[in-house]
């Protein structure tokens, strides 16, 4: 069923660190309405397209509610036309009105045509958006961030994010084993007394060194893993642009080599049996990423975050170096759904896995829950407390809860 687009409008928000961000509202001829709320990030890829033109977000809401005739009209149905028409408007890299719009105005067109067809939105996105694809949906499993440093933390750690993604019985007794880790480290810090608190993310700051956090979360993964009974995996978003520079790279003080970077990643995963790494050495560095891929490769997943940024023809330059075996989907890197779809259809035809990922000032909007389940992505990265992470937990656990029949990956 078609549904035909009446008005768009665009306002600004708070996002969860109370800085500005956008939600869209795109509604229907049929009387349906659909609303988005899009989330900011922190430690922002060099390749991502701009969240707001360089004169500011009022700038931006301007310019497209000028230019926004333009969508009136159209089938919200027809996404390629939909996100076409917002990059005529936006411009190249949406340096007009700014790639938080263009998601906005992206996401909320499905959100109404889904409403429309009488469709969840993650059925919907599967079924008719990426339909004949291959790509088969489900659940993903949640990792969560346990400990924060990098660009996210006034903190001496460099490494950003460390992770936990417990392997229990289904999606929500996941979730709930990482809200217990999360509570059994803050109950570890209580012990050894000392300033401590939560970064942007709502992971822990421990004040403690990189090595140090990271023996600190394997030693709570085990307590949870003999208190739950299940298999815990932990794993590191490096996000290595954000302490490199001109090939070296800071650790409390200490400079590194790319090559002494390459091997203290290896040597960390084994030591700890690390199962995910995210951007272990810089955003423009595909044959470092390809070294780490071809050593730890085949017992963890290497993702790609800020080497590729959602962007298809980033990600054929890591297909063609074999850089990664998996990466990360953030819609607001690339700006519309559209581009988005074109990167998931392509890691899958090429036997990469993927992640679907929050940002880290985000909003309570849950649409990525919707989209790791279309993408039928390995993990959703969406934190583990705060209310702008919990939202998206609990709206994977409802879609499982109607999808009773889908089969853990
Ligand atoms: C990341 C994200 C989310 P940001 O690096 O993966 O954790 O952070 O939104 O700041 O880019
Ligand atoms: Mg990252």
């Amino acid at each position: 069923m078609g549904c035909e687009i009446a008005d768009v409008s665009v306002r600004k928000i708070l996002d969860s660190r109370c800085g500005f961000t956008v939600e869209v509202l795109v509604k229907g001829k049929d009387g349906n309405a659909a609303l988005t709320r899009v989330p900011n990030s922190t430690s922002t890829g060099e390749h991502e397209v701009c969240a707001y033109p360089e004169d500011g977000i009022d700038a931006g809401i301007e310019r497209f509610a000028r230019a926004k005739e333009r969508l009136i009209g159209y089938d919200a149905g027809d996404q390629a036309g939909v996100d076409s028409t917002l990059k005529s408007i936006g411009g190249k890299r949406y340096e007009e009105i700014g790639g938080n719009i263009a998601t906005g105005v992206s996401i909320s067109s499905a959100k109404l045509a889904a409403k429309s067809n009488g469709l969840e939105l993650y059925d919907y996105v599967n079924s008719v958006l990426m339909k004949g694809s291959g790509i088969v949906s489900g659940i993903p499993r949640p990792i969560g961030n346990l400990i924060g440093g990098g660009a996210h933390t006034h903190s001496n750690m460099s490494i950003q994010e460390i992770l936990i993604s417990p392997k229990g019985k289904n999606f929500m007794s996941n979730a709930y084993a990482n809200g217990q880790a999360h509570k059994k480290l803050g109950e570890e810090l209580g012990r050894r007394g000392g300033a401590y608190g939560v970064n942007v993310e709502g992971a822990w700051n421990t004040g403690l060194s990189d090595i140090e956090n990271v023996r600190l979360a394997h030693k709570v993964a085990d307590t949870v893993k003999g208190e739950f009974g299940i298999e815990v995996e932990l794993g590191i978003d490096f996000a290595a642009s954000e302490y490199h520079e001109s090939g070296r790279y800071t650790y409390s003080g200490k400079e590194i080599s790319r090559e002494e970077q390459i091997d203290f990643v290896n040597k960390l995963a084994q030591e700890f049996g690390i199962r995910y790494i995210e951007d272990p050495v810089e955003e423009n560095d595909f044959e470092g990423f390809a070294k780490i891929n071809e050593a730890l490769g085949k017992s963890a997943l290497v993702v790609g975050d800020d080497i590729y940024t959602t962007d298809p023809e980033r990600l054929r330059e890591g297909i063609k170096k074999q850089s990664s075996n998996a990466v990360l989907i953030k819609v607001n890197q690339i700006g519309t759904l559209s581009d988005t779809i074109e990167v998931v259809k392509l890691a899958n035809m090429n036997k990469m896995k993927t992640v679907v990922s929050h940002r880290s000032r985000d909003t309570y909007d849950s649409f990525i829950a919707h989209l790791a389940v279309a993408f039928g992505s390995e993990y959703i990265k969406c934190g583990i407390v705060g209310g702008e992470r919990v939202s998206k937990l609990n709206e994977v656990a409802r879609i499982e809860g109607l999808r009773k029949e889908f089969q853990w990956k």
